[in-house]
């Protein structure tokens, strides 16, 4: 019987994520002392925790079958693997940054400086798109204090809220590539190996899903039932139910939590009223 090994960052931003998006998966495990392996009980999956840096790799090398890893990472790395769902989370950009007090010109102001990165690789890209002659420095670490040292004239780091940036007098000039967590795989999975992901997919999907949507119910006259069908047309069709009160219906449907707030006065201009709003564990549809 196959395993489905997953490479999963050991400690960092990633992590606590990670493993949230497998125990929503009704997935469990023994230990969680974090050993370099762990097995879990109830699926045919095991764990191997490592540096975000080396998930590609082990990827390709077919070591691991999936992983989950910034797109920054496997963008810098160039490895030959799939991406195989984008999670939205861990979101960022790759930019560069110049002290605030230097007048930015546009691309061309970085001909002949000295930029301090740890992604050489998709620095260089954007330099050779631009037609720019610029000196990369690479440092692993602490790149955003590198121009206060005089190491370098400007930066390329990530970014997420901009606030490492100012209280370095820094400020982000070109924004080269977004990045947000994904699961990537091995491109050759064995058709075992290709189901059990399937699985998981499937039921983090339907985690994701749910938590995406709310379940409305609100009371209406009965007259008014196509219109407010209308406006909440659910997963298939709402469900109406006949209050006691002579003339008077329950409505019952799914809705994306994000068109919520949108659309409240619509159902109340429709008489709606008694609107209560429910989370979504999961949605299978
Ligand atoms: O030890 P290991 O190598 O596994 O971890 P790591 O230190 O290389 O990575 P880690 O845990 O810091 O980040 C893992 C991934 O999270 C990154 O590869 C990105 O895909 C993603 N991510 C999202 C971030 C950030 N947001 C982020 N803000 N990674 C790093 N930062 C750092 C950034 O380097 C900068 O120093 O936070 C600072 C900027 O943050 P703001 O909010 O001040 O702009
Ligand atoms: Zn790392």
């Amino acid at each position: 019987m196959s395993i489905l090994r997953i490479a999963i960052q050991k400690s960092g931003r990633l992590s606590e994520k990670s493993l949230g998006l497998i125990s929503e998966a009704g997935i469990s495990f023994n230990n969680s002392d974090r050993k370099l392996i762990t097995q879990a009980t109830n699926f045919p999956i095991e764990l191997l925790f490592l540096r975000d840096d080396d998930i590609p790799q082990y990827v390709a090398d077919g070591v691991a079958d999936i992983g989950i890893v910034g797109e920054n990472v496997i963008f810098e790395k160039k490895s030959p693997i799939r991406v195989v769902e984008k999670l939205g989370w861990a979101k960022c950009r790759l930019s560069i940054a110049i002290p605030k007090s230097e007048n930015y010109t546009g691309p061309s102001y970085l001909n002949g400086k000295k930029i301090a990165t740890s992604y050489p690789n998709i620095l260089q890209k954007f330099l050779d798109e631009n037609k720019i002659n610029c000196e990369i420095h690479e440092i692993s670490g602490s790149v955003e204090i590198a121009p206060g040292i005089g190491l370098a004239d400007g930066i390329f780091d990530i970014v997420s809220s901009g606030s490492t940036l100012i209280s370095n007098g820094l400020r982000e000039v070109e924004v080269v590539v977004k990045s947000e967590a994904v699961i990537i795989g091995d491109p050759n999975l064995s058709a075992e190996k290709q189901e059990i992901l399937d699985k998981l997919l499937f039921r983090t999907r339907s985690v994701q899903q749910g938590k995406r949507h709310k379940y409305v119910v609100l009371n209406a006259p009965k007259e008014n039932v196509d219109k407010i069908v209308n406006v909440i047309p659910g997963m298939k069709s709402p469900t109406v139910v006949t209050l006691a009160q002579e003339g008077w219906v329950s409505v019952h449907s799914v809705l994306e939590e994000s068109r919520f707030w949108d659309i409240i006065d619509q159902l109340k201009e429709c008489g709606a009223e008694g609107i209560l709003v429910m989370p979504i564990e999961k949605m299978i549809e």
